[in-house]
């Protein structure tokens, strides 16, 4: 075996120049390790604490690639209940493609199958006329009605929360784009006449099973308080990019809430239900809920010394967010010619109305060009001509303001659901010489 490293330095020859012989260098490289490290005479380093993904590597999550019924292989995160990721891919147009839109369900019993002559949208409880309409009365007896709108999950992006928390470990592909048909709300609930003394609507759909465990929850239900404006903007869509939804995206309908978080979007949607008390199930009661504050931050301390009030998350609107989507750092970039950046942009709180890229850390920023305006719920394109100066790494970053001001931040929030996550996104690109 050759003495000699690759820059033809004897070994050797290094260890007498440094005075040590084999085993002293042992001896000195232990003196540098951790009590336990030198303690099991391994002489590695001692693996450092993770600390979460670095700035963006892991644009998604890292689970497998799998194939499921009217769907394109997504990423899973569990098969019982099925949790189903977007990758970074699909996101290169305004509008997802049904069979790329990520999948979430609580409980492990989603339906397989909806027989349509049998299926009712039931709206009972608090009303004057409870209503039980077949999918053809869904169709023929109110209007139709569009609205491109962006679903994401609470959760998604949770995986870069720092402490990390509990829950999905999502990255960045909770969420789609699509255009929405189907009925107003408001018109189903106005022929059904809400009576006196309604305090919420709840929403039920078709699938069943455990939920976590002592909590008896074997439906998954979300409720709005009488009154919210969510539910004028509210629809039952029946259509999803003019196509019927696909089965795990809710077949035959689903509720749609423009501007706020997908956990209110019921699938499969077969109840709704006007109440006379406040829903206090499990998953209005202790799931999904935010700090009361601000932002919807909070800190561990302040959580662990119980001072933090929690409200539902649907007091928020989605926060603005953008996301580069291509280059993706697969492949280099060549300095001094131009490469066309491009990517997302959405917000719950009016339309996005800019979207500017850093190559130099956040000093400055130059403003994208915005592709066509779908209305304020949808996801908005944008791309810039960007030329890399010189061969090496490249951090692009990308911020987004909506119509309200509000602008993304350079720091991730914290909550103990991991819940709102907004930070700007940055994208290391390596840039290769042009020739
Ligand atoms: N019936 C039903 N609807 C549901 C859920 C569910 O578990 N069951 N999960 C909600 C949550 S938290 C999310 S993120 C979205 C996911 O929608 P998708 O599966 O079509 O992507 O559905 C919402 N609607
Ligand atoms: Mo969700």
């Amino acid at each position: 075996m050759s003495d000699h490293d690759s820059r033809g330095m004897s070994r050797r020859s290094l260890l007498r120049g440094l005075g040590l012989g084999a085993a002293g260098l042992v001896t000195a490289k232990l003196a540098l390790q951790p009590a336990s490290a030198a303690a099991a005479g391994s002489g590695a380093a001692a693996i450092p604490r993770f600390t979460g993904p670095g700035p963006n590597p892991f644009w998604n999550s890292v689970g497998p690639y799998v194939t499921y019924p009217q769907k394109l292989p997504l990423i899973r995160l569990t098969d019982r209940p099925v949790q189903l990721e977007t990758p970074r891919q699909y996101f290169g147009d305004a509008f997802t493609p049904n069979e790329a839109m990520f999948v979430r369900y609580h409980l492990p019993g989603e339906p397989n199958s909806v027989d349509l002559a049998k299926w009712r949208l039931r709206i009972e409880g608090r009303v004057d006329k409870p209503m039980s309409l077949s999918f053809a009365d869904l169709l023929s007896r109110f209007e139709p009605t569009e609205v491109a709108a962006v679903v994401q999950c609470s959760g998604n992006s949770r995986s870069f929360f720092q402490p990390r928390v509990a829950g999905g470990e999502w990255g960045n592909g909770a969420m789609a784009n699509a255009l929405w048909t189907g009925v107003r709300l408001s018109d189903l609930l106005h022929q059904a006449g809400i009576k006196a003394g309604a305090v919420q609507i709840q929403f039920q759909g078709l699938d069943m099973g455990a939920g976590p465990p002592g909590y008896g929850s074997h439906a998954f239900l979300k409720s709005w308080n009488v009154g919210d404006p969510a539910l004028d903007q509210a629809i039952v869509a029946y259509l999803m990019n003019g196509q019927p939804l696909p089965m795990l995206n809710g077949f035959p309908a689903r509720m749609v809430f423009p501007g706020k978080f997908a956990t209110y979007w019921v699938k499969h949607i077969s109840w709704i239900r006007v109440l006379d008390h406040q829903d206090t199930n499990f998953w209005m009661a202790k799931a999904y809920k935010i700090p009361d504050t601000p932002t919807g931050a909070t800190t561990p301390q302040d959580v662990a010394s119980g001072k933090v009030h929690m409200v539902p998350i649907g007091v928020a609107n989605l926060p603005v967010r953008s996301f580069i989507v291509s280059p993706d750092g697969s492949s280099k970039v060549p300095a001094g010619l131009p490469t066309t950046v491009r990517g997302i942009a959405f917000s719950g709180n009016g339309k996005v109305v800019k979207v500017e890229l850093s190559d130099d850390g956040g000093k400055n920023w130059r403003q994208a060009t915005l592709g066509d305006d779908h209305g304020p719920y949808s996801f908005r394109t944008w791309h810039t001509q960007w030329t890399p100066r010189s061969p090496g790494k490249v951090a692009l970053a990308v911020r987004a303001t909506d119509a309200q001001g509000n602008v993304q931040p350079d720091h991730g929030l914290w909550n103990p659901g991991g819940y709102l996550w907004n930070k700007i996104e940055r994208q290391t690109l390596v840039v290769g010489p042009a020739s």
